[in-house]
């Protein structure tokens, strides 16, 4: 097996793109195998995920991109809800440390001409991976500016041909207790099922997530391909996907079963419907003390409003 030591390559063969196929065999071949022997940890000693940039990042299209001020590595990382890794906001990061995220297939399924399961290694050469910045707000009234790295979710549904009968995608997170131990607590009903209606699904904000901060996603946040649909409540953002199949009907979403008058299939982020329990008017930007007011589609109405015209967004919510 050939490999290039990072002392072997010349700075003119640095171009983005051959850094990062290099990267990508020396973390992913067999001689992340060895790298990873040589961490010193001991058989089963939890350790730290390695971090690893992706190369070759471009820059989002203006639109598709904020400028506002970044929320923190720690913050994204520390702060985080994924209910397989525990419920509480700490949790994912402590019990992800060992989450095994290679090999990794993704099936897309249903009702497409061309179903095919996808490797991860796939996923990232699929199409050029971009930073996007972008807002991200909780059901829970918090939110956070997390420069994500991906590409848009169309140029991978382009790839499998939908068929006319596709009018709902559904999003499917891995089942494995062994590895997510939050999957033991009956507090949702497992696999985490998330689903977007097609032309959502296809609209160019909606992000196939495979990193950010410029590095391969963390545990915590999803490693290591998620959805990030940022005009939407963040759990319809579903986190280490396996599959995604495309339906006819309206997806019953874990969300929606668990709890249906709070939680509804669009769940697009409106200040004024509220929630059940709580008010949506206004959000904690994470690290800020006062509140912000919360902006119609989380900011993305010009964008995003006209999928909705002539539907009643308080009956659907
Ligand atoms: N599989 C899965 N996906 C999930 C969740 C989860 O518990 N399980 N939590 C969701 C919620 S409520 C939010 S706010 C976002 C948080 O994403 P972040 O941790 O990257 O900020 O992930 C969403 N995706
Ligand atoms: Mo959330």
């Amino acid at each position: 097996m050939l490999i290039k030591r990072p002392d072997d390559i010349r700075p003119s063969e640095i171009t983005p793109r051959s850094v990062y196929e290099d990267r990508r065999q020396l973390l992913f071949g067999a001689a992340g195998a060895l790298a990873l022997a040589g961490t010193g940890a001991l058989p089963g000693e939890a350790h730290a995920q390695a971090r690893e940039k992706i190369a070759g990042l471009r820059p989002a299209p203006v639109a598709y991109t904020l400028k506002d001020p970044l929320n923190t590595y720690e913050q994204i990382t520390s702060y985080t809800n994924f209910y397989e890794f525990g419920t509480d906001k700490s949790d994912p990061l402590r019990n992800s440390k060992n989450f095994r995220t290679r090999p990794w297939t993704v099936a897309v399924e249903g009702e497409v001409h061309k179903p095919r399961t996808f490797g991860i290694d796939d996923l990232l050469k699929l199409a050029p991976i971009e930073e996007r910045v972008y807002r991200l707000r909780c059901v829970e009234a918090w939110s956070m500016i997390v420069p994500w790295a991906g590409y848009s979710l169309s140029e991978l549904i382009r790839q499998v041909e939908p068929t006319a009968n596709a009018k709902y995608v559904e999003f499917h997170t891995l089942h494995d207790p062994k590895q997510m131990p939050g999957q033991k607590d009956p507090v949702l009903q497992w696999p985490y099922v998330e689903g977007l209606r097609i032309d959502e699904a296809m609209h160019p904000l909606t992000l196939l997530g495979l990193g950010l901060y410029g590095e391969l996603l963390p545990n915590p946040n999803g490693a290591p391909v998620r959805l990030v649909v940022p005009w939407k409540y963040g759990f319809k953002s579903g986190k280490s996907i396996v599959r995604i199949r495309f339906v006819e009907k309206m997806p019953t979403t874990a969300w929606m079963r668990s709890a249906p008058s709070e939680y509804g299939f669009y769940s697009n982020v409106n200040p004024k419907v509220d929630h059940p329990r709580w008010s949506q008017a206004r959000e904690r930007r994470i690290g800020e003390f006062l509140k912000r007011e919360t902006l119609m589609f989380n900011g993305y109405a010009e964008q995003v409003a006209s999928l909705y015209t002539g539907m009643d967004l308080r009956k659907q919510f």
